[in-house]
């Protein structure tokens, strides 16, 4: 008999929903998390800026509607801290504490197929046995420093960005360079400028970004919001991106051209990525369609930054737009016109070596006090293959995710009996609303995990032909548009080494729901009930 029915890696948003999930269908449940509280992503990454872009009232829970109804968010683009307060108070509201253990890192998982459960190993030196295993361990969670010669010499104080002090870090009167312009970097270096002596920012990549347009959520508008709040999420759930976004329905190539830079420019007035780029059908899927919207943006980048030369160096155009994750921030390209910032393209005089007192480059040498590294991830598969996990006959995850990671339905690796990974390669994750896709991953797991046991099933397998089919699929979806042109974390690109395959899976929230909803319904086709 296992120690648990469920035992769950991580207590993020997934984490601590599956918790919930689990425990309200009956199931012993306990979820094992490395930090020393709750939040994933968002217990980690607390560099200051740190802030979601995906509106509050769509990031967040919508399982309960006591608690949609209760909760209010200050802003409409929730920041960091105010995320781990929402977190921390579903746990305290749904009494879920005695089922989380913190401080706690899983370090292998091994099937015994023998006993038909998991053997789960933590780094504290236990070992727990559970039916069924579920990762929640997120797909920003493995965080990545580049191997830079010298760092170890750097005589100053040097961050990643996602290992934050917790404390702060103040950065008043220092010289401070960033390494890394996508989304963190962006959110980052405005803080660091509006305190430092002076900011470098090392750029390898100029980056897309529109506006937030942050501002405090008016209470009026919320009480009204909140009215209809359940027939909201119903268009959540049926949408493509786990978003109800209203875009023209029309191509850019078919629109008069004064006619787009109305629309682009009302959508840019009124900030956020998604309606933005969903203005036109077209955007992600035509290189010219594409290239209007991106050349849109540098005009904007144009008329925000004062000296002709770093606005010429801030226009991304190594990639189309959107193929990478589209940044968002009020600040960034403004704060190229104050005078204790200097931007530093490390793409044409690359970073030679770091030394104690600074960063030196093929072309210069930086003097710095600190070093802050908002370099990424090692994304969506990065966090599971650091555990040892061994599925049947002792086979082991990263390997059979060696040439690229797979599930079958985005949910189940083949050969890895019982094991479920929240938001795994092949679904939607990284492309939606991520709230929305954890819970509908943890209710079709729950339900599939509810029906093996109610029908007195051991096992529940993944097919490896569906997992085929799967991913073939995945693939197609994904190279029928641009994303895949673009050296991103999406594809691997950004780790040296890791193969370039695209998984995120790109056909739409609704229709990925409605997909998992009828392999449920036809008695789990693809997976062998053992
Ligand atoms: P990203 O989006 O992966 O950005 C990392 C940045 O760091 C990007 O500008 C990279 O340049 C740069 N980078 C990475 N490695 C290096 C090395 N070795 N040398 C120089 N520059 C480097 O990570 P973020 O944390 O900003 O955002 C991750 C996600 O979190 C984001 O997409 C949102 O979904 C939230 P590159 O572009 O690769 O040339």
């Amino acid at each position: 008999m296992a120690d648990l029915d469920v035992a769950v890696i991580g207590a993020g948003f997934a984490g601590v929903y599956a918790v919930h999930a689990f425990r309200s269908a009956g199931l012993t449940v306990r979820a094992f998390e490395a930090g020393s509280g709750i939040g994933g992503t968002w217990f980690w990454n607390c560099y200051p800026g740190a802030r979601c872009d995906v509106e509050s009232k769509d990031y967040s829970y919508s399982f309960s509607p006591e608690l949609e109804q209760d909760w209010s968010w200050s802003e409409r683009y929730p920041a960091q801290p105010e995320v781990l307060r929402y977190l921390n108070h579903v746990a305290g509201r749904f009494g879920l504490w005695p089922d989380i253990q913190l401080d706690t890192r899983v370090t292998a998982a091994a099937w015994d197929a023998r006993r038909s459960q998991w053997s789960v190993t933590t780094d504290d030196g236990q070992q727990r046995t559970a039916r069924f295993l579920i990762s929640a361990v997120g797909c920003l969670s493995a965080y990545q420093v580049p191997s830079l010669p010298g760092l170890e010499t750097f005589a100053g104080r040097w961050y990643h960005t996602s290992r934050w002090p917790r404390d702060g870090v103040d950065f008043t009167g220092q010289r401070v360079g960033v390494i890394g312009t996508g989304s963190t970097g962006i959110q980052i270096a405005p803080e660091i400028a509006a305190v430092a002596e002076h900011l470098y920012v090392f750029q390898r990549t100029a980056n897309f970004a529109v506006p937030n347009r942050n501002a405090p959520l008016d209470p009026d508008w919320e009480r009204a919001f909140k009215a209809d709040y359940r027939s909201y999420r119903k268009q959540a759930q049926e949408s493509f991106l786990g978003v109800p976004i209203t875009g023209t329905g029309r191509p850019a190539l078919a629109e008069p051209p004064a006619e787009i830079q109305r629309t682009l420019m009302e959508r840019w007035q009124a900030g956020g990525g998604m309606p933005f780029l969903g203005a036109y059908t077209d955007v992600l899927v035509d290189r010219a369609a594409n290239e209007i919207v991106a050349e849109f943006m540098r005009d904007r980048i144009r008329e925000t930054v004062t000296d002709p030369a770093v606005a010429g160096q801030l226009l991304p155009r190594a990639y189309p737009v959107g193929a990478k994750r589209l940044c968002q921030s009020d600040d960034y390209f403004a704060m190229f016109n104050r005078p204790n910032v200097t931007l530093a393209d490390i793409r044409s005089a690359p970073v030679t070596a770091v030394s104690a007192r600074g960063l030196h480059t093929a072309e210069s040498y930086y003097e710095l006090d600190a070093l802050v590294f908002a370099t990424g991830f090692d994304a969506i598969s990065g966090a599971l293959n650091r555990i040892d996990i061994r599925g049947a006959g002792g086979a082991a995850l990263s390997d059979a995710w060696a040439a690229g990671p797979r599930t079958y339905l985005g949910v189940v690796p083949a050969g890895f009996p019982n094991l479920f990974v929240v938001t795994g390669p092949g679904s939607p994750s990284v492309f939606s609303n991520m709230v929305l896709s954890i819970e509908q991953h943890v209710e079709w797991i729950r339900d599939c995990v509810l029906h093996a046991v109610g029908r007195g099933h051991a096992t529940v397998e993944a097919k490896p032909s569906a997992e085929d089919a799967w991913m073939a699929h995945v693939t197609e979806v994904a190279y029928a548009t641009l994303f895949p042109l673009a050296d991103s974390w999406y594809v691997g690109a950004n780790i040296p080494g890791k193969p370039r395959v695209f998984t995120p899976y790109l056909g739409g929230v609704g229709p990925y729901r409605a997909r998992c909803d009828a392999v449920a319904a036809a008695g789990y086709e693809g997976f062998v009930l053992g």
